[in-house]
Order: C-alpha cells, then sequence, then structure tokens
C-alpha cells in the first residue's frame, strides 16, 4: 500500500491507496460501484441470482418493519449452494477444505468428499429422527466434522446452534435449554496448547437437567483426542461408528427462503444471551456477495479465516460465504503460539495462503511477540488482509499492514455484527482508497448512518449512535422465540431504525470510524461479553452480595472485564477469594468471561433511586478523573473506592 500524507494533516487523514497491480486485476473494476446500490431492492434482487434455486422468487423484500422478508416464495437449500452446485465442473476435485491440526495433522478434503461426507451424516441425521426445522447444538472444536455437521443439518433443514467450544456446560446447558435441540454433536475432547480441553465431559455435566424437558434425544460424539469419555446407553454413538455403511445419497431440503438456517447466542445489555435468527435466502445471499467482493476471491485463492466457528464471523466467512463460492478454504485447529510463536506465518507459508482475515486483538498479540516472527518466514503469498471484530488501532494497522502485507496487500476492515449476519462496512479492495483505523464506507446496498438520539443524522465531522436505516439481505429476522424482545431490542432504541449499540463518527470524506459499544457489552478479544452476565455469574457466588462490571482498555485485548463485588454481610476476606470469584466466573460461563481485576468493596456507587452508577465505576477503573458525582446517594463510597483501588490491585 502506498500511502499518501499531506503535511500538517491528522494521522486519521492519511490516505493509502491500494497498488496498481492489485487494482488491475482486482474482481471489481466499477470505481462507482456504490452508486449501483442506491437502489437496494434492484441490486438485491441481481445478487440473488448468483445463486441457485430450485424456485425462484416473486419479491425481492417485502418489509413489514421491523420484520423482513427477503426473496419471498424462492425455495433453495444452502448446503446445496455450498456444495452440489460446483459438482458438475471443473471444482469437483478442487480442495474445498484444507486442515491443520494443532498437532500438525493434516487432512484436505475436496469438494466432492465434502459432499459425500456431508450427506452421509445428513442421513445419520435422519436416522435419528432429526426433521426439518428441528434444532441441532454443535460443540465442537475447529475440525472439519464441524462444518460437516454444519452442512448436514442446512441440507435437511434442520437449524443449528452452534455453541463456542470455550464455553462452560453451564453456558452451554442455557443454549441447549433455549433451542430445545434433539441432537448434540460434540467431541471427546479439543487440542489447545498441547492440553486436551474434555468437550464430551462438559456436555455430560449440561444434559442431565435438560433431560428433564426430555429434548436431547442423541449426543453424536466425535473421537478427536482419544480421551476417555463416558458413553451413556441409547443416548451416545460415536461418529465414526454411525457414519458406517451409511448412503451418501441425501437430497437438500428445498427449503422456503424465509425459513430458519441457524440460530447463533450472542450476548447483550439484559438477561441471557439472545438466540439470533438467521434463515436462508437473504442471509446466504448476504455472506455469498460479501465474500467474493470484499475479498476480491479468485478461483485460485487459498482463504484463510481464523475465526472459530462458535462466533458469526465462522458461520459466515468460514463456512457459508466462501463455500458458495467455491472457495479454498484453510482451517487451523488450534492456538497461533504452539508449539511457536510463528505458527501462524508457517501456515502461510506451507500452504501459500493468499488472504488473512483475523482479528485485531491478535494483530496486537503479534506485534508484542515482534516482528521477528513474520520475518522469518515467507509471506510473499498474501495479497489481501482482512480485519474483523473490534476498531483496529492505527499502529496495528501500520503494523499489520508492513509485516504481514508486505506494504502491498490491501486491508479491508470489515464492520458488522451477529446479528447483521453479513460484512456492512468495508472497503471494496481495488476501489476504496483506505484509512488506517476506519472500516471506511457501507457496503454497496447497505444504507448506514450516525444520529442523535432524536434518531437525526449528524453532520460530518461529528458522531453519535450507528444505526442502519433500512432492511438488508443477511439481517436477522428476530430473537429466537421472542419477536418483542427482538423489537425492543434493536428497533426501540431510536425509532424507525435498527440499532447496533455501537457509538461512531463520520469524517470529512464520509469514513466511518467506530468508536465501540454504548450498551452494557464489552468486547474482549473481539467476543461480546454481557456485563449482566458477567454480574450474575458472581452473585452465583455463596459470599458475594452484588456485582458490577465494566470494561476497561487492555493493549492486547482491547477491553478486560473489571468487576466491583461487594460481599455479603460479615464475610471476611481471605487469601485466594479473588481467585474463587474468578474461577467461578470461568465456570459459569468460559474462561473468555474471566475479569481481569476483582475490586472489593463494601459498598458499590449509587444513584438516590439504588442505580449503580457504571460511569463512575468505569472513570476508577480506567484510572482518569471521575466524572459528575452530584448524583450520588453517598459521595464517600467513590473517594473510598479510589482511594484504595491501587492497594488492592
Ligand atoms: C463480526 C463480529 C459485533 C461488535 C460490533 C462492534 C465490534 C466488529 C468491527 C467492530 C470496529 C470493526 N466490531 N467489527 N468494531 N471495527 N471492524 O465481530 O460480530 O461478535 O456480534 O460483534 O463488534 O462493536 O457491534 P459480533
Amino acid at each position: 500500500m502506498t500511502e499518501k500524507h499531506n503535511e500538517g494533516l491528522l494521522e486519521e487523514k492519511r490516505f493509502f491507496f491500494p497498488p496498481t497491480e492489485f487494482s488491475a486485476k482486482a474482481i471489481i473494476q466499477n470505481p462507482n460501484i456504490h452508486e449501483l446500490g442506491a437502489d437496494r431492492a434492484t441490486f438485491w434482487n441481481e445478487q440473488g441470482r448468483r445463486l441457485d434455486w430450485f424456485k425462484p422468487w416473486n419479491t425481492v423484500l417485502e418489509w413489514n418493519p421491523p420484520f423482513a422478508k427477503w426473496y419471498v416464495g424462492g425455495k433453495l437449500n444452502a448446503a446445496y449452494n455450498c456444495l452440489d452446485r460446483h459438482l458438475a465442473g471443473p471444482r469437483r476435485n478442487k480442495a474445498a477444505l484444507i486442515f491443520e491440526g494443532e498437532l500438525g495433522d493434516r487432512r484436505v478434503l475436496t469438494y466432492q468428499d465434502l459432499y459425500r461426507e456431508v450427506s452421509q451424516f445428513a442421513n445419520v441425521l435422519k436416522s435419528l429422527d432429526v426433521e426439518k426445522g428441528d434444532r441441532v447444538t454443535i460443540y465442537m472444536p475447529l475440525i472439519p466434522e464441524t462444518v460437516i455437521a454444519m452442512l448436514a443439518c442446512a441440507r435437511i433443514g434442520a437449524v443449528h446452534c452452534v455453541v463456542f467450544g470455550g464455553f462452560s456446560a453451564e453456558a452451554l446447558k442455557d443454549r441447549i435449554q433455549n433451542s430445545l435441540s434433539k441432537v448434540v454433536v460434540t467431541t471427546d475432547g479439543s487440542y489447545r496448547r498441547g492440553n486436551s480441553i474434555p468437550l464430551k465431559a462438559n456436555v455430560d455435566l449440561a444434559l442431565p437437567v435438560t433431560c428433564i424437558n426430555n429434548c436431547v434425544e442423541s449426543v453424536i460424539v466425535v473421537k478427536r483426542t482419544g480421551q476417555p469419555v463416558d458413553m451413556l446407553e441409547g443416548r451416545d454413538v460415536w461418529y465414526h461408528e454411525v457414519m458406517k455403511n451409511v448412503s451418501i445419497v441425501c437430497p437438500a431440503e428445498p427449503m422456503d427462503a424465509e425459513d430458519m438456517l441457524f440460530i447463533l447466542y450472542t450476548s447483550g445489555t439484559t438477561g441471557k444471551p439472545k438466540g439470533v435468527v438467521h434463515t436462508v435466502g437473504g442471509y446466504m445471499v448476504g455472506v455469498s456477495t460479501t465474500h467474493e467482493w470484499v475479498f476480491d476471491l479468485k478461483e485460485e485463492d487459498v482463504y484463510w479465516c481464523t475465526a472459530d466457528v462458535g462466533w458469526i464471523t465462522g458461520h459466515s466467512y468460514l463456512v457459508y460465504g466462501p463455500l458458495s463460492n467455491g472457495a479454498t478454504i484453510l482451517m487451523y485447529e488450534g492456538a497461533p503460539d504452539f508449539p511457536e510463536k510463528d505458527r501462524y506465518w508457517k501456515i502461510i507459508e506451507d500452504y501459500r495462503v493468499t488472504i488473512l482475515y483475523t482479528a485485531p486483538t491478535a494483530i496486537r498479540t503479534f506485534m508484542k511477540w515482534g516482528e521477528s516472527y513474520p520475518l522469518g518466514r515467507d509471506l510473499s503469498s498474501l495479497r489481501l488482509l482482512g480485519s474483523v471484530g473490534e476498531p483496529i488501532n492505527p499502529e496495528a494497522w501500520m503494523w499489520y499492514n508492513k509485516f504481514i502485507g508486505g506494504e502491498h496487500c490491501p486491508i479491508v476492515d470489515t464492520w458488522w455484527q451477529t446479528e447483521t449476519g453479513m460484512i456492512m462496512m468495508t472497503p471494496v479492495p481495488g476501489i476504496t482508497p483506505l484509512k488506517p483505523g476506519s472500516c471506511t464506507i457501507p457496503f454497496p446496498g447497505v444504507h448506514i448512518e450516525i444520529v442523535d438520539h432524536a434518531g437525526n443524522p449528524v453532520p460530518k465531522g461529528e458522531g453519535g449512535y450507528l444505526v442502519v436505516r433500512e432492511p438488508w439481505p443477511a439481517m436477522l429476522k428476530t430473537v429466537y422465540g421472542d419477536d418483542k424482545r427482538y423489537q425492543d431490542t434493536y428497533w426501540s432504541e431510536i425509532a424507525d431504525v435498527y440499532f447496533t449499540g455501537d457509538e461512531a463518527k463520520w469524517d470529512e470524506d464520509g469514513y466511518f470510524w467506530v468508536v465501540g459499544r454504548v450498551d452494557d457489552v464489552i468486547n474482549v478479544s473481539g467476543h461480546r461479553i454481557g456485563t449482566a452476565e458477567v454480574e450474575g455469574a458472581l452473585v452465583d457466588h455463596l459470599l458475594v452480595a452484588e456485582a458490577a462490571c465494566v470494561g476497561r482498555t487492555h493493549e492486547v485485548k482491547g477491553q478486560a472485564v473489571f468487576a466491583f463485588v461487594s460481599l455479603k454481610e460479615g464475610i471476611e476476606i481471605y487469601d485466594g477469594l479473588i481467585a474463587e470469584l474468578k474461577a467461578h466466573v470461568v465456570q459459569k460461563i468460559g474462561a473468555l468471561a474471566r475479569p481481569d481485576d476483582i475490586f472489593l468493596t463494601a459498598e458499590l456507587p449509587k444513584t438516590r433511586s439504588g442505580k449503580i452508577m457504571r460511569r463512575l465505576l468505569k472513570d476508577i477503573a480506567e484510572g482518569r478523573t471521575i466524572g459528575d458525582t452530584t448524583t450520588l446517594a453517598d459521595a464517600e463510597v467513590i473517594n473510598f473506592l479510589k482511594k484504595n483501588i491501587d492497594a488492592q490491585k
């Protein structure tokens, strides 16, 4: 990337233009591509044709705010679009999935291979009475069988609910209960830095309670680590056993465009995680279009998205987007520092990866480890880099550009959410000039604005709430089983628009700069953690009376959880209590929610009406000047906190 820097301008105003060699070969050549999206219905109608439909749609969009129906009347199947349609031509024997395990084991599945395994596993699900519309929970590490299980569900019209393998048994239980899944697919264990983590044992812990509801009838276990597991007669079966002698013929179920494809749970401001519902038609059109354009996908690319399939990025840009486009995807099971800190760069060198899509927190970790690791490997195959999950700070952007991209790869900073399903703001590589730290402008056919609380757009140069003005194809359709929560959470905060929960500003050039969440969601290493969830986990501890959590800035993770806890009357503090509280959060939610800091206090700062003043807690956690305290019931509380915080750390 070549830099054009006008002296005297702010750092933010630097433009980076794509190298001419990149632009010359880019799939999008039309510099006015964004104008094509101005007529949204026509644009998305056109994009719908990129998929194979069993029956064409009658109406591209029916909008009954806030409920949208896309490609109404159309019938299609997501797995068919990811597999069957590639088999007729030269892609039949192309690598669909290149897998590298943490221990160095390798597997390559061609499109034909993947098609065969998916069809067989779809037949296995059918034999376990899974029918169209039934839910299947997938609690797996990043291995090919996870993708196979997802596509097998899609093939027969079952709804998958992937639960990230880092979630605890209790978090898994909540999700199984909410979705009322009939089947759980898991592994004996998963590898992490050479250790094996027991996934099947967590499923066992999660299930006794749900059995009261009698929802889970079968558990299918993939053998991965070989660690011992308990198999419950009549409920648990081994994947390798049930896959024996199963027919490879399993016709793809013609699904209504608005039938459910999957539920994915995500954290919000209040209560338990929400089941975000995505449906087949609009979602597939959205991820397929964005994947091709944003990553400038060519037939010969080796595309690597480092996200776990337990997150939306794994769903949209590891599985459905790339496979619908017939791409070769790389999948790596393990940690970036196992056995050495250059594992990612070695993988890029070994497989000649051309496109890398990762997260700012990873980039900051690599920066900390130092550039000698990437410099020691041949990364010349790379031609495009992507970033997702949180704002990327300009320093990390510059490092990514220099040491990974060799200053010749455009960086696509992509802003989107579990709820949006697809990338919403991004450069179109080869066309859009870049600015480090900005996700640039909305994707064609997407209408994003920054507004004030009344919903009025703010002028350029100012900031406000980030909203989506009009429906888009991959938008969530509801919160599973709770239309009201969907309406209240997303469409009521600001009248007539979808509220993202993010704050952003736009500059004189109309470029967007996402600041971060304005709700009670903490973004830890790109993972959404609800403060209410962590507080709930802390209060669940026998000795805890009250808890309040905030996010504080963290050099590598972006944000870290900072918890303020008051103990029940008469409880003495003892050595190891803080560690015990942290472990309790891990047990309730998972390691990703472990607070970095826990501060014990007799009181939490509250207003006279008893509301905890998080704003002040945040000031304390960030170590900055404390804001207005006039509404506090007892100003002494805050002075105490301020004085004692460093002493306790
Ligand atoms: C895809 C994904 C969504 C939240 C979102 C925002 C933050 C994601 C970003 C970004 C700045 C980017 N976020 N991408 N912030 N720049 N490029 O991460 O989905 O897990 O639902 O998180 O992540 O705050 O609201 P999800």
